[in-house]
This record gives structure tokens, C-alpha cells and sequence, in this order.
């Protein structure tokens, strides 16, 4: 009996461990951290804002789509662009800001009040869209 438990014991350590690796890598893929440029194929897209960052950081789009970063945060971001192009001002809880990107070009912006919050899109050629 005593052999019975332990070897249920065992099995159940084992499967607790294939558990945790997967939740580990779950979890890790779905931060996206570092996990580099989102393309976007549609005419509109959002960058969730959360815990601090931007999500996804980086984006590819065409001329002519629109971006919304929505603040799913619990404080208040901007949404600034480095060369003046857009600026959300104070983007509260619950908020969005939209974006038309109707230029070509790399745009990087930043949140002012936590500088470290950093993004970028990079807009290229004109896009198709069927209707
Ligand atoms: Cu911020």
C-alpha cells in the first residue's frame, strides 16, 4: 500500500512539473516581450495599454490604418510621438486614442509621464483593402 502512494505521489510530482513548465512558457509567450514586430494586416488595429507598456510594442501597418491605443491601464498615459506627429494628451483609464497613419515612415513614441514606456510603428506603402 505504502509502495501504491508513493508511486502516486511520484506521478503526480511529475505531472505538477510538466504543469509548471507549461503555464511557464504560456505565460511567456503571451507577454511578448521582445518577441518583435507585430505586421498588421487590417485597416485598423489597437495597442493595449498595460502594466507600464505597450502591447504589441512594436507594429508594421500600411498608409492609411488606423491605430488605437487603448488605456486598459489603472493610471494615466500619453501616447507621443518623438517627432510630433500625434499626441493623446493625458489618455486615462478606460480611454482611447486613434491615429490615422496616412504618411509612410518610423514613428517612435513614448508615454511622457513614464518615459520608460516605449513604442513604434512603422508604417510602409499604400495598403489594399478589399471593399
Ligand atoms: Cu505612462
Amino acid at each position: 500500500m505504502k509502495k501504491i502512494i508513493a508511486t502516486t505521489l511520484a506521478a503526480l510530482f511529475v505531472l505538477a512539473l510538466m504543469l509548471g513548465v507549461a503555464a511557464c512558457g504560456g505565460s511567456s509567450s503571451d507577454s511578448g516581450g521582445g518577441s518583435g514586430t507585430v505586421t498588421v494586416s487590417g485597416q485598423a488595429t489597437t495597442v493595449n495599454i498595460r502594466n507600464l507598456s505597450f502591447n504589441p510594442p512594436v507594429i508594421a501597418v500600411r498608409t492609411g490604418t488606423t491605430v488605437t491605443w487603448s488605456n486598459g491601464d489603472t493610471l494615466t498615459h500619453t501616447v507621443t510621438a518623438s517627432n510630433g506627429a500625434f499626441d493623446s494628451g493625458r489618455l486615462e483609464p478606460g480611454k482611447n486614442f486613434g491615429y490615422t497613419f496616412n504618411s509612410a515612415g518610423t514613428y517612435d513614441y513614448a508615454c511622457t509621464i513614464h518615459p520608460t514606456m516605449k513604442g513604434q510603428v512603422m508604417v510602409s506603402g499604400p495598403g489594399t483593402w478589399a471593399g
